[in-house]
């Protein structure tokens, strides 16, 4: 057995260590600075209890981004000097997002031990390779990530560093392959346990849904199919879960391989980025080489975030998170006895609330940041919930999840066509949807991205829209100048939030115009990006008259989208004329 020693290097600290919406996300040319990542791993040990480090297990691993092999073998390093018992590995140090709460949650070691917390190595949605970012972040034992009290401690640790801890003469861990490597230091034993990616997270997917169904779905030659992972992590599950488990054809993936630098991509699920599925859904500029499947889906770099298409039909993730809790428990066998509560974010739209009280459910609107869903989940206060940005998911863990929102639509439309695979027409993604708007009006949703603004011009134009606030005749006459055909602003404020279980308060969440027709404007700066600023606009409309729920989404927000954008000056601030996503 390999035996170690522990030096103490001398370091110091690094500006800008603060972790985001979702932990720390910075260009790989800053990862890769002496100490950078050391003194971020070591701020984040301190941060925690004494029996979430020594004597306990870690899980480290991501979406295999480019820097992720070097960081893992520094991290293993620093567990070790740092009295770490076990270092829990997904093979070639890959495992989703999802599926490393899963393992958090879920596995039991050989020897009866249990993990208390990971590192993830990823910076989602943003691009990958040498020029581009890599992320880490840290989720607790709950498998969420840390609560802000622990981030705060995180961020006040970088400030202060001056020495961290490392096992160097520890050999580089071979992860390419299962096992357990058994080293031994000054504390004692010391292992490393390679595993296999996929199989935590395939059986938890199996506990929750109809697989059997969804096999019937997928193998029907009326149904037909396509997965995009943008060649993130999720393409290793997609492969498991829809080929090898339910029966689709090895032909409904693409970019299933992952990559560490998402070939060239910008591994983000949307309708700008995951441009070869959109097309080949019929949704692109450019028309399919062949009719576009009946269903089609795609992931971010980690396989927390989903898109979910139908045939040329777009579901906004606003609708998504709606439609499934109002079909959950028909078509979800781990829903059936009912659903404790839903909840959003902030910016996503009402749809979800409208859903939550016709069921009469329980429902909560938190800050954007999947953390805040867990509080209520761990309380038993909520089964579902979703963003705007592209996140959907449970309690089943404390993370968004990718896959599992694919198959829940998966679930949907097994249930809404188990009568119909001999002869008749199957129930498409595009009827699901307008038959929920017709049954509880329509919330039309878009959402403006500004990315990489000047940092400085992107706060001044947050400054100035709060203080427009202060008094409500005056943002009423200046919206009546741009447009009289849209109602009245009833309530301008910043989204402050109340936890309502450990009754922590998070302040400027968001800057809000409510209207009294329910539409919105919200203005929030991102808390993922790794340069400059980006502006986040959301824009919503709510239409009850079934007659009106099937417009075109930008010409039916056209009035809402002109006030916005002459209320906040955002070209006179920002220098940009036109915003770099839409969605
Ligand atoms: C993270 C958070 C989400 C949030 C998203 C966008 O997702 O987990 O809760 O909605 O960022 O945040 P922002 O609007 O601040 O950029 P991910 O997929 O990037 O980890």
């Amino acid at each position: 057995m390999v035996v170690f020693q522990v030096s103490r290097k001398e370091t110091t600290p690094f500006d800008g260590q603060k972790p985001g919406t979702s932990g720390l996300r910075k260009k790989v040319s800053v990862f890769i600075k002496p100490n950078y990542l050391h003194n971020f791993v070591q701020s984040t040990f301190n941060a925690l209890s004494a029996d979430k480090v020594k004597g306990a297990t870690i899980v480290v691993s991501g979406d295999g981004r480019y820097f992720s092999k070097d960081a893992i073998q520094i991290i293993i390093k620093m567990a070790a000097a740092n009295g770490v018992r076990r270092v829990w590995v997904g093979q070639n140090g890959l495992l989703s997002t999802p599926a490393v709460s899963a393992v958090i949650r879920e596995r039991v070691g050989a020897d009866g031990s249990k993990a208390s917390g990971a590192f993830i190595l990823t910076a989602s949605h943003n691009p990958g390779g040498p020029h581009e970012d890599f992320g880490i972040k840290y989720n607790m034992e709950n498998g969420g990530p840390a609560p802000e009290t622990i981030t705060d401690k995180i961020y006040a640790n970088t400030k202060t560093i001056k020495e961290y801890l490392i096992a160097e003469d520890l050999p580089d861990v071979d992860i390419s392959a299962v096992g357990v490597t058994h080293f031994n230091g000054p504390e004692g034993d010391f292992d490393v346990d390679v595993f296999d990616s996929t199989n935590d997270y395939v059986k938890l997917m199996r506990a929750i849904f109809d697989f059997e169904s969804i096999r019937k779905l997928l193998v029907s030659p009326k149904f037909t199919f396509c997965y995009d992972a943008l060649n993130g992590v999720a393409g290793i599950y997609a492969k498991r879960i829809f080929v090898e488990e339910l029966g689709a054809k090895e032909s409904s993936l693409i970019n299933c391989i992952p990559k560490e630098d998402f070939g060239g991509g910008h591994p983000d699920p949307n309708l700008t980025y995951a441009k070869e599925l959109v097309t080949r859904m019929g949704l692109g500029k450019s028309s399919p080489q062949d009719e576009p499947p009946e269903f089609g889906a795609a992931a971010d770099g980690d396989a927390d975030r989903n898109m979910i298409l139908g045939k040329r039909f777009f579901v906004t993730p606003s609708d998504s998170v709606a439609i499934i809790a109002a079909n959950a428990v028909e078509a979800i066998p781990y829903f059936a006895s009912g659903l404790k509560g839903v909840a959003r974010s902030m910016p996503t739209s009402a749809a979800l609330d409208v859903v939550a009280k016709n069921l009469g459910l329980k429902f909560f609107e938190v800050p954007t940041g999947w953390k805040f869903f867990g509080n209520l989940m761990d309380a038993g206060l909520c089964s579902i919930c979703g963003e705007e940005s592209f996140g959907t998911g449970s309690d089943h863990i404390r993370e968004k999840d990718g896959i599992w929102a694919v198959l829940a639509w998966l679930s949907i439309l097994a249930y809404k066509n188990k009568n119909n695979f001999n002869g008749e027409k199957l129930v498409t993604v595009e009827d699901i949807v307008v038959q929920h708007w017709a049954t509880y009006g329509r919330h039309y949703y878009t959402r403006y991205d500004y990315e990489n603004v000047d940092a400085a011009a992107a706060k001044e134009l947050m400054a100035y829209l709060v203080n427009l606030q202060s008094s409500l005749s005056d943002v009423n006459k200046i919206v009546k100048e741009i447009r009289t055909d849209v109602s009245n602003v009833v309530q301008a404020d910043e989204f402050e939030y109340k936890d309502p279980v450990d009754g922590s308060i998070s302040k400027h969440q968001g800057i809000r115009y409510l209207f009294e027709d329910g539409s919105r404007l919200v203005f929030r700066l991102s808390g993922t990006g790794s340069e400059g600023a980006t502006i986040r606009l959301y824009i919503e409309q709510y239409e009850k008259d079934s007659s009106k729920t099937q417009r075109n989404s930008q010409e039916a927000l056209a009035p809402l989208v002109d006030v916005a954008l002459k209320l906040s000056k955002m070209q006179e601030f920002t220098g940009r004329s036109a915003p770099t996503v839409i969605t």
